[in-house]
């Protein structure tokens, strides 16, 4: 019989219902972990809502104070699903009491912070690891193999965008339930640490480190009513941005994201170009992997588009799923994420990214924004 792992999940939001739906799927489609989640408690302020979620999802208890989830005995991991503002104190509060922590991105609202919250958790020696999801897509994953294989060669560049348009109108608040995203005070920044986030993340995964940046931000609309308030704000998030960088093998980095792309939803695309051949992946066609392979036979060298769906083992996760050639989605990133933390604590090992592995994010994220405020180049 597998060891329970009862989760204290703190946020009913969009990042709540993808990490239950995570926890609920492991124990159908991983059965052979020796550790499981369990649905204990939910938690948040309001109680008539927290216990709605908690009924329809299948938590067996609800809280409406964080500090009394992290006191009980019933919880072994705490998820963060709450606005940014709020990830240091409970991450710190809940690795004192000695639970596993599972955080929500960006990890923290700046460097200092994710630095205090490392410190906590290796302190403590808690399992820890934050929902950096896109790595977990099979695609993603897969190009991670090929790169780590030295199939590209030497790296010569990095290229990603993550581009959305759903803050066009300057009729859209900030602040509140579900617009946190736009206020500074809760979020830390706009699309540097809401989106550039995941492109940095996958980026150091497959890339290496990011030795410095040069970078400019915008804010298109410069005030907005604040839900909270009712009162016309000043707007302190950057709506879009773009950095170049260098990565510490000496390759050059470019990225760009938006909130203004009008047309674009979530299109999140990367492409890594080395002397033997290149990848590209696209969100919005998440399970094909593009590459190009300069080994190929010359008359047939041309870009393929690999169909990430393979049973034999060869295509990461999934062995797990249907049968061959039927596709799965973005909600089996978190299902991965949530498989290979029991896998973890079955193998004693750390399960990436961790808190300390999200704080280089993080300091990509402080340097861009930096570097944007100074008109410098900033190292990292
Ligand atoms: C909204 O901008 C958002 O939901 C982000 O918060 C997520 O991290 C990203 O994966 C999709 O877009």
């Amino acid at each position: 019989m597998a060891t329970p792992v009862r989760i204290g999940m703190i946020g009913y939001g969009f990042m709540g219902r993808a990490h239950t739906n995570g926890y609920k799927r492991v124990p159908d489609f991983f059965p052979e972990l020796g550790h499981q989640p369990v649905l204990q408690v939910a938690c948040a302020r309001n109680e008539e809502n927290i216990a709605k979620f908690a009924k329809q999802w299948g938590y067996a208890n609800i809280e409406t104070d964080w500090r009394k989830l992290i006191e009980r005995d019933d919880v072994d991991a705490v998820d963060i699903c709450v606005p940014n503002n709020l990830h240091r104190e409970i991450a710190i509060a809940a690795a004192e009491a000695g639970k596993m922590i599972l955080c929500e991105k960006p990890i923290s609202m700046n460097t200092a912070e994710g630095e205090e919250m490392c410190q906590a958790v290796e302190k403590a020696g808690v399992a820890n690891t934050v929902w950096y999801n896109y790595r977990r897509v099979p695609a993603v994953t897969m190009a991670k193999q090929l790169i780590d294989e030295g199939r590209l060669g030497r790296i010569f560049h990095y290229r990603a965008n993550f581009l959305q348009d759903w803050t066009i109108s300057e009729d859209l608040p900030q602040g509140g339930a579900a617009l946190w995203r736009l206020d500074a005070a809760a979020a830390g920044s706009g699309v540097t640490g809401d989106l550039l986030a995941h492109c940095i993340d996958t980026a150091i995964w497959l890339n290496g480190t990011v030795s410095d940046v040069t970078a400019m931000t915008e804010t298109f609309i410069k005030e907005r009513m604040h839900t909270l308030t009712g009162k016309k704000q000043k707007v302190e998030i950057d709506d879009a941005c773009a950095f170049l960088c260098h990565f510490s093998n000496g390759s050059l980095g470019l990225f760009e994201s938006t909130r203004y792309a009008r047309g674009h939803k979530a299109l999140y695309t990367f492409e890594i170009n080395g002397e033997k051949g290149s990848l590209k992946w696209d969100l919005h066609d998440l399970h094909r992997l593009e590459m190009f392979d300069y080994e190929d036979e010359s008359r047939l060298r041309g870009w393929k588009s690999i169909h990430v769906t393979d049973h034999s083992g060869e295509h990461p996760y999934m062995d797990k799923w249907w049968v061959p050639g039927l596709q799965i989605g973005y909600e089996h990133s978190f299902v991965h994420h949530v498989a290979d933390f029991m896998k973890s604590l079955d193998e004693g090992t750390p399960c990436g990214p961790t808190f300390r592995d999200a704080l280089e994010t993080q300091k990509v994220c402080d340097a861009v924004l930096a570097s944007a405020k100074n008109g410098s180049w900033e190292q990292v």
